[in-house]
């Protein structure tokens, strides 16, 4: 993959839950939930880039698992991955968000359909509904 890259984190409770962040800007999507995270910086690799970014953003730090299967294009040369993480120091709290959620694969499931999830997030759906459910 050439160009730069977004990288989402994917983050899992012990008792099956995963974390949503609501986004404060921009305006198209502020209000929506998204998996947290940002831009890979140079140097970095996706997984740096994503402890870099949680700690920022939920004061958290996270041990990185494998990536989701799906990826989006959010533009030209811009690219969005997501990969699965679990807190191992810290409680999250909002630092960039307005709030943050634990949401079981039912709650999910609402939101996805209600439109509360940020649009490019919704690739990763399934993959989100199979491992929270347990599969
Ligand atoms: N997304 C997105 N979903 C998602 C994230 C973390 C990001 O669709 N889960 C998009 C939103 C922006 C771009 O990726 O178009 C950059 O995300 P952002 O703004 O969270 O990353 P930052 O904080 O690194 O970027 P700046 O605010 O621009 O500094």
């Amino acid at each position: 993959m050439s160009g730069r890259m977004v990288v989402a984190g994917a983050v899992t409770s012990a008792d099956g839950r995963l974390l949503l962040a609501q986004r404060r800007y921009p305006p198209e999507v502020a209000g929506l939930w998204e998996l947290p995270g940002g831009k890979v910086e140079e140097g970095e690799d996706p997984a740096q880039a994503l402890r870099r970014e949680l700690r920022e953003e939920l004061d958290v730090d996270v041990e990185v698992g494998t990536r989701l299967e799906r990826s989006v294009e959010l533009a030209h040369d811009l690219t969005l991955v997501a990969l699965w993480a679990r807190i191992v120091g810290g409680e999250p709290r909002a630092v960039e968000h307005s709030r943050l959620r634990w949401v079981t694969v039912d709650e999910l499931d609402e939101m996805a359909a209600s439109g509360a999830i940020v649009p490019a997030d919704t690739v990763w759906l399934p993959e989100l509904s199979l491992r929270i459910s347990g599969g």
